[in-house]
């Protein structure tokens, strides 16, 4: 199946704690996510084995991946689609060779200097951001704003999906730099309505 990253829900245990983490996801997919990556910088690794079980259950005949952020062997375990990782998270032919060439592998890219050393024949997209400051991370790097996003997106050598303060007023925008999509986390989690909240971002 063609990696969908038009739409990509990444969750936090804090924001999505008012409906839920299962309720959350099941309504954002409702709503038109296209994956779902599942990012707790808390849990213990069994807490998110167990967590990434049930979502992938529930996951099952949506045609929507679940990706693990960070954590190899909770992907592993859990029989997750595909694995997240950041510049600081390890190798990503480390971890390709222990997902096989089927899962999604994505990687996360602030920089031009990060571009360029990458290898693209390992990867399958890049998460490129923050575009903009946002409290969902604490510790990100120099927001691009849309304009380095646009240089970003220009000299990827893989598809890419755009992360960082992102809400619906900005999907036109991220759209026109090339992006294949939105990935975000406040935007959906947290809000009233998550279903609601993925079916207002337009579509590519
Ligand atoms: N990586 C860069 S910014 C970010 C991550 C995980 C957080 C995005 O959250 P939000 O709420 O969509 O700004
Ligand atoms: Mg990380």
């Amino acid at each position: 199946m063609p990696l969908d990253l038009s739409l990509y829900l990444v969750t936090d245990a804090g924001l999505c704690a008012d409906h839920g983490l299962e309720e959350t996801v099941a309504a954002a997919v409702r709503g038109g996510v296209t994956l779902v990556q599942l990012r707790d910088k808390h849990a213990s690794d069994a807490e998110m084995i167990d967590q990434a079980r049930r979502l992938k259950a529930m996951l099952e005949g949506t045609g929507v991946p679940l990706i693990i952020n960070d954590r190899l062997e909770v992907a592993l375990a859990a029989g997750a689609d595909g694995l997240h990782i950041g510049q600081d998270d390890g190798d990503v032919a480390r971890a390709r060779a222990a997902l096989g060439p089927q899962a999604i592998l994505g990687l996360s890219v602030q920089t031009h200097e990060q571009l360029a050393r990458l290898d693209p024949g390992v990867l399958d997209y890049l998460g490129l951001g923050p575009v903009f400051a946002t409290p969902s991370k604490h510790d990100h790097a120099e927001p691009l704003g849309v304009d380095g996003l646009a240089a970003l997106v220009a000299a990827s050598p893989l598809p890419s999906v755009a992360i960082g303060g992102l809400k619906v007023e900005h999907a036109e925008a991220v759209y026109r730099t090339g992006a294949g999509g939105l990935a975000v986390i406040s935007a959906i989690c947290g809000t009233p309505d998550p279903e609601a909240a993925a079916r207002a971002f337009p579509r590519r």
